[in-house]
């Protein structure tokens, strides 16, 4: 299974590949966001210095209780971070929206990749703009609350509406990737379970990314703070890894680069 996204080929399956997360937010949870657009495209140089093939740009937090903010502040936010990392990189950039009013300038920037955290059940328009613009597409389950009948079940068939409403739309389903949204409407013991039958996801027949990096789940186990989860951190990614994730969204590329190659040689 390999697919084109931004001009870059991908190969799923042959090996894991690394998304590096750039927050251009203020208040981003993991401590890492920055404002300064400057600022932001030499962290996602520096990430594909390091080994990310994909950069994953947001310029609103998602966090619980995070402060909403408007569109034109997210694109204002955004936008010159995509066009020179688009430009200068060398590898695809995602924009991290569920907004079609934020994606859509993002993609006249030079997105390559829609990154949707609601899936495409909160603004399924993003699908046509997918088709239209030839984009990668990454659908993440979500959901307001914490109530399942039966998680993992739940998360796979919440998943596949959204890529009915993907294939409907007309997005070829190989530029389709799939994520269980560890931290987006779970609670730490959930993210948990979810994580130890993440190979039931694979059974959507989709790349696999899966996204745990210095989240709070981790940091309730080990009971440490935000900038202090990086070994926590490389056993998720360990763990995804030999459960067959197909890309890791990650803050530390370095690092999780040596704990992706290692656990990869093991799998
Ligand atoms: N997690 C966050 C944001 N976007 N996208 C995908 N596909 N998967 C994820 O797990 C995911 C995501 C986390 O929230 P945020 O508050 O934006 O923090 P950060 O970007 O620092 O991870």
């Amino acid at each position: 299974m390999e697919t084109t996204l931004g001009g870059r080929r991908f190969d799923w399956g042959s090996r894991v590949y690394l998304m590096g997360i750039v927050n251009v937010t203020p208040d981003s949870f993991s401590g890492d966001g920055v404002v300064d657009p400057g600022k932001a495209v030499e962290q996602g140089l520096r990430m594909v210095a390091e080994g990310a093939d994909i950069l994953d740009v947001g310029g609103e937090s998602t966090r619980p209780g995070h402060a909403p903010v408007p569109p034109e502040e997210e694109l204002r936010r955004v936008l010159p971070v995509v066009a020179r990392l688009a430009r200068e990189s060398g590898v695809p950039v995602s924009i991290d929206t569920w907004k079609l009013e934020v994606a859509e300038p993002a993609v006249a920037s030079g997105a390559a990749i829609l990154n949707d955290v609601w899936g495409l059940q909160r603004a399924p328009r993003l699908a046509a703009l997918a088709t239209r613009a030839g984009l990668g597409l990454v659908l993440m389950h979500n959901q307001a609350g914490t109530e399942y009948r039966d998680l993992v079940a739940d998360v796979v068939a919440s998943l596949r509406r959204s890529l009915a409403v993907a294939d409907a739309a007309g997005v070829p389903l190989g530029r389709v990737i799939v994520d269980p949204g560890i931290g987006f409407g779970k609670t730490a013991e959930q993210n948990l379970v979810l994580l130890r039958h993440q190979e039931q996801l694979l059974e959507l027949g989709r790349p696999l990314l899966v996204g745990t990096s210095r989240k709070s789940f981790i940091g309730k186990l080990l009971d440490l703070p935000v900038d202090d989860r990086l070994e926590g951190t490389a056993a998720t990614v360990a763990a995804a890894v030999l459960r067959g994730a197909d890309i890791v969204r990650v803050h530390d590329v370095a690092a999780m680069k040596r704990v992706v190659t290692v656990a990869e040689a093991l799998r």
